[in-house]
């Protein structure tokens, strides 16, 4: 089968799925009877997901770079085989990373081929695989499934192919569009223990709702599988609900850090919240050879609860 996108889109006759330019990036722009999506092969980024007749779910900032290697600010990276920086991780998840490794992982700069594209009415499904993952003595076949239908679907899966036990830690990075952040609360954290990596990494417990009031940069654990973020001022409540995963990352900069990212404009975290379904710290994902393992996630935006 080709992974040419261009010929396996010809080949296949799609109407749903076309290939375009962002800059210097190559992307498959989708559009069908339930939603429109964008997503860069670079990384198998998602950069869009707007169901039809709503806002988009997914932020992307407004000063975005799409260049070769480089990532893009917004949409929801794939942070793999780790998460944030390596010295921070668990020590056979270090070893994988050796020194010098960038903040979450490899997988986000790669050129990710095109392995499937199933149109149906329900949805669009696309698969990309990350070129041979093969740093002896790991090897690994990780491929993304999005589904784009009335939910954004994602299926992370990661397949030890080596001969030796794979340690890593993941997250789907999704970089949420809202209103205002100073008008929204996030459910299902509530007695959650987090670590707070503004604090020390001292752990803390989550009183009650979840609301934004400053930088927030916290990693929870033990999480459970439906998250939602309930936004006033859009008057919707996006609803998260993950398989496979045991932690969540939060994590706004506010006015201060704002000033420090590229790709950001000053005020842009207003309008953005990170909620990162992960696997991290000790929830790291130990595969012994021929095993595998699913980090999944689905988005969905409902009217706000009354
Ligand atoms: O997920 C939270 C975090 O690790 C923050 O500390 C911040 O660095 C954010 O990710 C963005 O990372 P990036 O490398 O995309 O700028």
């Amino acid at each position: 089968m080709s992974h040419d996108p261009n010929l396996l889109i010809s080949e296949r006759q799609l109407e749903q799925t076309a290939l375009v330019q962002l800059d210097e990036l190559p992307a498959l722009r989708v559009r069908n009877r339930h939603a429109e999506a964008l997503i860069a092969l670079q990384g198998a980024q998602v950069l869009e997901y707007s169901p039809r007749g709503q806002r988009g779910l997914i932020w992307l900032s407004e000063t975005a770079e799409f260049r070769r290697g480089a990532p893009v600010r917004g949409g929801i990276p794939v942070c793999w085989p780790w998460f944030g920086d390596a010295a921070r991780n668990p020590e056979p998840v270090r070893a994988l990373a050796g020194a010098g490794a960038p903040a979450h992982g490899l997988a986000r700069g790669r050129d990710w081929t095109l392995r499937n594209i199933v149109e149906t009415e329900a949805q669009t499904e696309i698969t990309l695989a990350c070129p041979g993952f093969d740093t002896p003595p790991w090897r690994a076949d990780l491929e993304l499934t999005i589904g784009i239908g009335p939910s954004l679907r994602l299926c992370l899966r990661t397949r030890n192919d080596g001969d030796a036990p794979l340690h890593f830690t993941q997250a789907l990075h999704t970089y949420f569009a809202i209103g205002d952040i100073r008008d929204i609360a996030v459910s299902g954290l509530e007695q959650a223990t987090y670590v707070d990596t503004l604090d020390q990494w001292r752990e803390q417990r989550q009183q009650g709702e979840l609301r934004i009031e400053g930088e927030v940069d916290r990693i929870y654990l033990d999480t459970p599988a439906q998250l939602a973020i309930h936004d006033t001022r859009w008057q919707r409540t996006l609803e998260l609900h993950a398989r496979h995963s045991r932690s969540a990352v939060v994590w706004n900069p506010w006015i201060e850090k704002s000033r420090r990212l590229s790709q950001f404009k000053a005020d842009a975290w207003q309008r953005m919240l990170c909620i990162e379904t992960a696997n991290v710290l000790d929830d790291a994902v130990l595969l012994a050879p021929g095993e595998q393992q699913q980090l999944e996630l689905d988005i969905r935006s409902l009217p706000a609860d009354v």
